[in-house]
């Protein structure tokens, strides 16, 4: 006679169904996912999560950031939930299963529970996180920042698209501003199932990431202005030229990330020029430096590197530089127990696996300021992810369900 637990399995073909059909809401234009945060897309992707919780019998809480608590009572009430999540908001080019994996699969596992019988002594909530991309606004993982105290709601609130649209006013829009205080929700412990968007697990033939860290992260907006003028008729020696500054700039920080491997990164994904004319030169041009590693010294030494380089190339050149930190979280260490839970799920279910830092931010991060928490990850198609090719294998996405599924309930406890 099995123990209690032992052979929880997820039901996979019903997972895969679920993923695929929230696909199909804001679709790319390659396969992949456009349902960015706060947009109709995004509101009609909420919609279709809050009709699959209300049919499993779970009671829906909305925070006045608009992140979703779906609750599965547990037999005592009195105990701290543990919470199961992810986002269900997309890149622009993005794919099908960077976050709505996590979302669903904790759907999934309630699911699961209700076919089983099981009940748990603590409650189960499964949680989607406003904006965890901070790609429309910025930061990334803006709700579980303000969720973890690290961030005020009226800066969330403030945070503006590249319309001038600002999220306070796009969140009542699509009519998801909850009214619970953000952050008022105390938790017992904290799981977030995601693909590693790297190419580790895949090239180490690995089924279960187990995640004993994720890296920092800094994203400094920089603004460099220079002086508007004819590209044919300005002589070079006339020319107050920021695109040629931002092309140094890009050229310095490659160099800065190389100058710190291992286990660093640096990069820019977004750019504007204004005012972007062909034969004009851009009198300012804006973008985000995104820098991480998993070594705080490293993370704070490029962040300091980078911004003295970047004045003294905009000096020479007599560009105008400013420079604002737009994202930040240090490095995270998850809570050992949690990640004891999630490898020792992995042996007991016979799945590969090997611990592994997070290369992406994600709410986990901030959750592990304000509760235990830990991730479980499963590998994707050549490491892609942030494109629309981004691929999983049914096989892979089932497998850390499982793995989710025993941690979570081994931490909610099996009730007889
Ligand atoms: O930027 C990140 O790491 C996450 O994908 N938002
Ligand atoms: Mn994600
Ligand atoms: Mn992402």
């Amino acid at each position: 006679m099995a123990a209690p637990g032992e052979n929880l399995r997820i039901n996979a073909d019903r997972l895969w169904d679920t993923i695929m059909e929230m696909a199909k809401i804001g679709p790319g234009v390659a396969g992949g996912n456009n349902r960015q945060t706060l947009t109709d897309a995004d509101g009609e992707g909420r919609h279709l999560f809050k009709r699959w919780c209300d049919e499993a019998g779970l009671e829906l809480g909305v925070d006045k950031m608009g992140t979703m608590f779906a609750r599965r009572e547990g037999t005592d009430p009195e105990a701290l939930p543990v919470y199961v999540g992810s986002h269900l908001d997309t890149q622009p080019t993005g794919g099908k299963y960077d976050g709505v994996l996590g979302v669903l699969s904790g759907l999934e596992v309630v699911r699961s529970l209700d076919d089983l019988g099981i009940r748990t002594k603590h409650p189960i909530v499964v949680t989607n996180w406003t904006n965890e991309e901070g790609a429309r606004f910025a930061p990334a993982m803006v709700a579980s920042g303000v969720f973890a105290g690290a961030l005020t709601l009226d800066y969330a609130y403030s945070r503006k698209d590249p319309e001038g649209k600002t999220f306070g006013e796009e969140l009542k829009r699509i009519g998801w501003q909850g009214d619970e205080e953000v952050g008022a929700r105390k938790m017992h412990a904290y799981f977030e199932y995601h693909i590693e968007q790297g190419p580790i697990l895949e090239a180490e033939n690995k089924q279960i990431g187990v995640v004993t860290h994720c890296q920092g992260l800094w994203w400094l907006e920089f603004t460099l202005r220079g002086k508007e003028a004819h590209t044919g008729s300005t002589p070079m020696n006339m020319r107050v030229n920021a695109g040629l500054a931002m092309a140094r700039i890009f050229e310095m920080v490659q160099k800065v990330a190389l100058a710190n491997q291992p286990g660093a990164v640096g990069g820019v994904g977004q750019v504007k020029f204004a005012p972007n004319s062909r034969n004009v030169l851009p009198g300012t041009v804006v973008f985000t430096v995104d820098i991480r590693s998993p070594d705080q010294a490293k993370l704070d030494g490029m962040r300091k590197t980078i911004e003295t380089e970047a004045a003294k190339i905009a000096e020479e050149l007599g560009v105008g530089c400013s420079v604002e930190a737009v994202g930040h979280f240090d490095p995270v260490t998850f809570d050992p127990t949690l990640v004891g839970r999630i490898r020792s799920a992995a042996e007991k279910l016979g799945y590969s696996h090997m611990n592994i830092i997070s290369g992406a931010g994600h709410d986990a991060c901030w959750a592990a300021k304000v509760a235990p928490a830990t991730m479980v990850m499963c590998p994707c198609v050549d490491g892609l992810s942030h494109n629309e090719a981004e691929n999983i294998s049914k096989e892979w996405a089932e497998a850390g369900a499982n793995v989710l599924f025993h941690a979570v309930v081994e931490t909610a406890g099996i009730v007889e």
